[in-house]
């Protein structure tokens, strides 16, 4: 049997941390630069030990129709591995000719398929009724098998709160993974200084004209937002999304994983004072889900 990647690990493989391209690609664009720590050090891929390159980088995408993405983390060098991702799809979105699982070899820029599976509705109603282990599989490809666990989703829209000193430069939210194809509405309130340079007391809209940039952090959407403003992001590992609270956001989630939030700021220990975080999250309508956006943000 051939390989499925090359000997020598490809550049953008690395990335221990980083936020997904645009919808419907799946590069990574990794996380560096100056105060990354502060993004990087929640959901983050355990580092690991004495992989074989040539084994696949394994990606689970599930869509339906050209703008409907919605993807895993990278489990690097593996022939085998367990995601934990969770997806939410409103049984309406779903199109005749069914939802499209996708398992890919994202080594290097051009992804490969290791194999594709159909699920339609009625699939799909049945295992959340009876059986919710789907066991699946493309025997014309190289994918042996693919198990899904399928549930109804019950839980009405929830919400949370979280303070942060904005000493701390980014915490977790106090709240269980964001399931990929969620919405997820944050709002930002507080007064904070964010260094000893620049004295005034602003808030999560962040400093007005472009001031201080300089100190933001290098990926967008961060890179472009004001300095000091707030900013959330989504996701495990390499499949991360970034979004700039100032002072709201409400986003379809491309991913699963923790959500954070935090002040865009690169050296946030000389800060003072704090920001309050509302979040709303709840299931996406199927044009919500099938477009994979939503209307925007109100601020409060
Ligand atoms: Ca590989
Ligand atoms: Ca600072």
């Amino acid at each position: 049997m051939s390989p499925w990647d090359g000997p020598i690990p490809q550049p953008t493989d690395g990335a221990e941390c980083g936020l997904l391209g645009l919808a419907g690609t799946i590069l990574v664009n990794p996380i560096a630069g100056k105060g990354a720590e502060y993004l990087c050090r929640i959901g983050n891929r355990p580092r690991q030990q004495e992989r074989d390159p040539t084994a696949p980088d394994l990606i689970v995408a599930l869509g339906a129709g050209v703008t409907a993405n919605y993807q895993t983390y990278t489990a690097r060098d593996s022939f085998y591995h367990v995601f934990h991702s969770e997806f939410v799809v409103p049984l309406d979105a779903i199109p005749l000719d069914g939802l499209l699982l996708t398992v890919l070899d994202r080594d290097g820029s051009q992804p490969e398929v290791i194999g594709t599976v159909r699920l339609d509705r009625g699939q799909l109603v049945t295992a959340a009724r009876s059986n919710p282990l789907l066991s699946l599989g493309d025997p014309r490809g190289g994918l042996q098998r693919l198990e899904l666990v399928v549930s109804a989703l019950t839980t009405p829209p929830e919400t949370t709160t979280a303070p942060m000193n904005v000493r701390s430069g980014t915490v977790p939210a106090n709240f269980r993974p964001i399931r990929a194809g969620e919405i997820v509405d944050i709002s930002a309130t507080g007064r904070y200084r964010i260094g000893s340079w620049n004295g005034a007391w602003i808030d999560p809209r962040g400093y007005p004209n472009g001031v201080a940039r300089g100190y933001n952090f290098d990926n967008e959407p961060f890179r472009s937002a004001p300095h000091g403003s707030g900013l959330a992001m989504v996701g495990s590992a390499d499949a991360k999304t970034g979004h700039s609270v100032a002072p709201c956001t409400r986003f379809v989630s491309r991913a699963s994983g923790p959500l954070v939030l935090g002040i865009n700021d690169t050296e946030p220990g000389n800060n003072e004072g704090s920001a309050q975080f509302a979040v709303h999250v709840r299931a996406p309508t199927a044009a919500e889900w099938l477009a994979g956006r939503t209307a925007p943000c109100l601020a409060r």
